[in-house]
């Protein structure tokens, strides 16, 4: 037995919009959790404690009370609305018609915006900095075609949906919370980045007004409480320690693929 065994924990850090989304679908559904760090920056993702809970090294993780342990975001939401009569709210999984509609919501922001968003990230943003590759010029070019592709993922999404103030109509469901915990994420590494074209809810008036419509929630405020409290360490640990493992992985692969000493 794992000594989680006994307490719901959610393993990962508030930086993540996938912890996020996962921690609100568990706040949403009055499920009591703890929350223990464990940060992509500092390679605690590829500790033997954290592969034993997730072998793919990824965060977020849940170990529910029996000691059942949960990965991928969208995973431990659908697993919570399958054994907790209170989280069926955000994924009613006895209305079939419903779920394939909030099914495809999920996998499109998955797939055609939440994907690219974060390729974004990588090549556009960590690359040049933190990580100080050279590499200005592609992660440029990268940036431009990327920021198109979430660009066209988000007006899709905000042509097509309800926004009655939310993507189904007047009650939250889990593509909620995916949607607006990525916007979350967005704002947040616009800053930290020093790039504002990451805030993606500035791409259209309606993204904005979600947004502030999702943010009035109680349990996006606790959230972003506690997001705001992390954010000095996880900075520190994007600047410092994340470049020192990081980098030296990356230079050579990149250097032969760009043709050039990065
Ligand atoms: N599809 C996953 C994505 C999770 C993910 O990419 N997590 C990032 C942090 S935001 C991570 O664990 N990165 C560490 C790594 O890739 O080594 C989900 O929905 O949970």
């Amino acid at each position: 037995m794992s000594k989680e065994s006994g307490k719901r924990v959610l393993f990962g850090f508030w930086a993540s919009p996938f912890l996020s989304f996962a921690a609100q679908c568990l706040i949403e559904s009055d499920l009591p959790f703890e929350y223990a760090r464990v940060s992509p920056f500092t390679g605690d993702v590829q500790s033997d404690a954290h592969k034993a809970r997730n072998p793919l090294g990824k965060i977020p993780t849940l170990i529910e009370p029996d000691g059942t342990a949960i990965s991928e975001s969208q995973a431990i939401c659908r697993y919570l609305a399958r054994t907790h009569e209170t989280s069926r709210k955000l994924y009613p999984c006895d209305d079939a018609k419903l779920c394939a509609r909030i099914d495809a919501l999920n996998d499109f922001l998955t797939f055609s915006v939440s994907g690219p968003f974060f390729n974004w990230l990588v090549v556009g943003g960590y690359f040049p900095n933190p990580l100080k590759l050279q590499c200005k010029a592609e992660s440029e070019v990268f940036s431009k075609l990327s920021m198109i592709r979430v660009k066209d993922g988000l007006l899709r999404i905000v042509r097509s949906a309800a926004l009655s103030p939310y993507l189904l109509g007047s009650e939250p469901r889990m593509p909620d919370f995916q949607l607006f915990q990525l916007l979350v994420a967005g704002k947040a590494f616009a800053e930290m980045l020093s790039m504002p074209s990451l805030d993606i809810t500035a791409f259209d008036e309606r993204l904005s007004r979600y947004y502030d419509a999702v943010a009035l929630r109680a349990s996006s405020q606790r959230i972003a409480a506690w997001q705001e409290e992390e954010m000095p360490l996880t900075r520190t640990e994007l600047f410092e320690q994340f470049p020192n493992f990081r980098t030296a992985q990356i230079r050579p692969v990149l250097s032969k693929l760009l043709g050039h000493q990065v």
